[in-house]
């Protein structure tokens, strides 16, 4: 897209998240994190609800990020992002972005009343949400964004996760915010452009970054980007964007390999039969058929005068 200065891969050599932080090795959440920011930039408000990325930061006095961060309740991001939003317009600092930055359980699930009201008002924040498929903080228990037939410590070998996982950009997308969008660690320069792009959307807009957690997916930590990447060549994860709620745009051919690749590198799944792949295969098969439905749909403003 020429002249298009959102759309410029110009990837900034400054580091906003500090060496030093209190990550496991090989985590997802803090990749999203480092290349978040680097799109956000230095003026940004972070908010973190509970989760890993509580601790990541590091405890007070000491702090991994060069730019702020209000720490919350587990719940609140998208009311407490919108608080933020609210005080600095206050203060004339409309140039200052708040960017949300909750794992899935804060997304998913208990922060999603919160969510939805600030995407319903619209409010101009950037929420991030980086999906490790779990409670990884408190033990790895099942949300509603852990996939199906997944081991945690709730969900045993013996009574794996139930029912498909939520589709968050679905949710989003209901509600008709002008940008929501999937991303993966491992394609650096597109998970970069949607935040930028996000960053530069009046209004709220999402980004959802499939995160892996070493610990929780049992794999070796030098493992994430390879699996991150398997997600997408295996059509498990696609990435796509949405503009206002209609418009869905795949922003990355997928290799259409099998699933039991992505899936045969993880010990989470280490318990599956062939015939649960099978299943898991037929299910991703399915719903990227929806999606490339939806892809080739007209958005609203093209077919209406
Ligand atoms: C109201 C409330 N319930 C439970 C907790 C305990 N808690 C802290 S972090 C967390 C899990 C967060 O999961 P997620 O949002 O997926 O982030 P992750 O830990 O995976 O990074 C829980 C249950 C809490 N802080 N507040
Ligand atoms: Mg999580």
């Amino acid at each position: 897209m020429e002249g298009n200065e959102i759309m410029k891969w110009e990837y900034p050599e400054e580091e906003l998240l500090m060496s030093g932080h209190l990550a496991c090795q090989g985590c997802g959440g803090t990749m999203v994190m480092r290349h978040a920011l680097k799109a956000m930039g230095h003026n940004t408000v972070c908010v973190i609800p509970a989760s890993c990325w509580s601790i990541i930061a590091g405890n007070w006095p000491y702090t991994s990020l060069k730019v702020p961060i209000l720490h919350t309740a587990f719940e609140t991001a998208g009311a407490a992002a919108s608080g933020v939003r609210a005080a600095l317009d206050m203060k004339g600092k409309h140039d200052t972005k708040v960017m949300a930055f909750a794992g899935d359980g804060g997304t998913f699930d208990i922060g999603l009343q919160s969510f939805s009201g600030a995407a319903e008002r619209n409010e101009d924040i950037v929420y991030i949400c980086y999906d490790n498929e779990a409670y990884m903080n408190t033990g790895i228990q099942r949300s509603s964004a852990t996939p199906e037939k997944a081991w945690t410590t709730t969900t045993p070998e013996t009574d794996p996760k139930s029912g498909p996982k939520k589709n968050m950009i679905q949710v989003l997308a209901g509600h008709k915010i002008p940008y929501c969008a999937t991303a993966s660690v491992a394609m650096v320069e597109d998970l970069f452009k949607k935040v930028k792009r996000a960053a530069e959307t009046k209004g709220t807009t999402f980004v959802h970054v499939l995160s892996p957690c070493p610990p929780g997916w049992r794999i070796p930590s030098n493992k994430s980007i390879e699996v991150s990447r398997l997600a997408v060549d295996t059509k498990s994860f696609p990435l796509y964007e949405v503009i206002n709620g209609e418009e869905y745009r795949i922003t990355f051919e997928p290799k259409d390999l099998p699933v039991e690749e992505y899936l045969k590198l993880q010990g989470r799944y280490g318990h599956l039969t062939p015939e649960d792949i099978e299943y898991i295969q037929s299910r991703v098969d399915y719903e990227w058929k929806v999606l490339l439905q939806r892809s080739m749909m007209e958005p609203y403003h093209m077919i209406m005068p």
